[in-house]
């Protein structure tokens, strides 16, 4: 079989739903192999859908606890779920979930679930590009719901932000100095905020200094602010009938869970829910998808960009020389990238006169 036969076979597996496609075509993303571009060229050729919602915070605060028992809970209400942890610091375990209603292995067992772990960075470094096409690929299987798990710390946390429709931030009382999270960009990327092992002490002072600091930064009183939840209910959290106004502000909420004892989730759910209700009355979903879909191509174009540049600049007869002159003074980078970069962009290496297509110009 050809690479093209085999991509074209895969595709067909693919949007007649097959797992195991689903899987290959995950790990040629993934492992940036031969062929990629042609495959999403095909597969992603689909409206996104997917609720796509982002689960972050510092490590072991139990993201993936919570994002397996609101897996399960989506589950019971029959919809399909896909989970992905991007650098996780530990594996999904086997523990019980929604207070020993479900076991997390029999989630693992489900054909309605499909979790992946995967490192967020490619191998060329680029910036979480093949997580974000992963994404794309599991909405164009078909998921209706992405939990997208990821460690809060670094930069991380913004680039998954702008994968995510929401995006819930996850602290637990003994990460200390809650305020200290939010200096670490947290709070900028929070839809929502869960204080996660409620049933340790000190998650109350958390939920209040997280409130203080959301009062802080947004200047707003608490205004309809239920003292138990910390969201504008008859603003976010109504009933389908009663949808928030188009120009009704999200009020970020505070909420308590214990994921290991399956407290506080249907209720975590429920403002995910609402936040995306949220999001789809205001058009906010859509000019995010928007967005989303600009960043898309600037990562095409900027991986094949950086891909043709160091390719032809590693060939070119006289990188050598020109290096030498910068090492003896007689050049510098800028002088040198004035006479390499017209040999980048050009379309033909070195002066042939036919249009080739060059092997630097895929990115594949
Ligand atoms: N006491 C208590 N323990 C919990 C709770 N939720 C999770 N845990 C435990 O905390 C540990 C870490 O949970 P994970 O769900 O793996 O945490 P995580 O944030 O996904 O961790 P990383 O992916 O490693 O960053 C596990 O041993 C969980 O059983 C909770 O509500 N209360
Ligand atoms: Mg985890």
């Amino acid at each position: 079989m050809t690479g093209e036969e085999r991509i074209r076979r895969l595709v067909a597996d693919f949007r007649r739903g097959r797992r195991p496609a689903l899987a290959r075509a995950i790990s040629m993303v993934e492992g940036e192999r031969p062929g990629v571009s042609d495959l999403l060229r095909e597969l992603l050729l689909v409206r996104p859908r997917a609720r796509r919602m982002g689960i972050t915070g510092p490590p072991g605060a139990g993201k993936s606890t919570l994002a397996a028992a609101i897996a399960a809970l989506l589950r019971e209400r029959g919809e399909e779920v896909a989970i992905v942890a991007v650098d996780p610091t530990s594996p999904f375990s086997g523990g019980a979930l929604l207070g020993d209603r479900i076991r997390m292995n029999d989630l693992a067992t489900d054909p309605g679930i499909f979790i992946r772990s995967m490192a967020s960075r490619g191998s060329l470094g680029g910036l979480a590009t093949t997580t974000r096409e992963v994404i794309d690929v599991l909405d164009a299987f078909g998921f209706p719901n992405i939990l997208i798990e990821t460690v809060g710390v670094g930069q991380t946390q913004f680039e998954i932000q702008a994968a995510a429709d929401s995006t819930a931030v996850v602290l637990v009382p003994e990460s200390g100095d809650g305020i200290q999270a939010m200096k670490a960009g947290l709070m900028e990327v929070a839809d929502m905020f869960v204080v996660n092992k409620s049933d340790r002490v000190g998650a109350d002072r958390l939920v209040r200094e997280i409130r203080q600091a959301l009062l802080l930064k947004h200047g707003v009183t608490s205004r309809g602010v239920p003292a138990h939840h910390g969201v504008d209910l008859s603003a976010v959290g109504a009933p389908a009938d009663e949808e928030p106004s188009r120009s009704g502000r999200w009020e970020i909420p505070v909420l308590k869970t214990s994921a290991g004892r399956g407290e506080g989730i249907d209720d975590f759910l429920e403002q995910i829910l609402a936040h995306h209700r949220h999001l789809t009355v205001t058009g906010e979903l859509e000019a995010r998808r928007q967005r989303r879909a600009e960043g898309r191509i600037r990562d095409v174009v900027e991986r094949r960009l950086r891909r043709r540049a160091r390719t032809r600049m590693e060939t070119h007869p006289r990188l050598a020389e020109w290096t030498a002159g910068v090492r003896a003074g007689s050049e510098t980078a800028y002088s040198v990238a004035d006479r390499i970069i017209p040999a980048i962009l050009g379309r033909v290496p070195e002066r042939g006169t036919e249009e080739r297509r060059d092997p630097s110009d895929v990115d594949d």
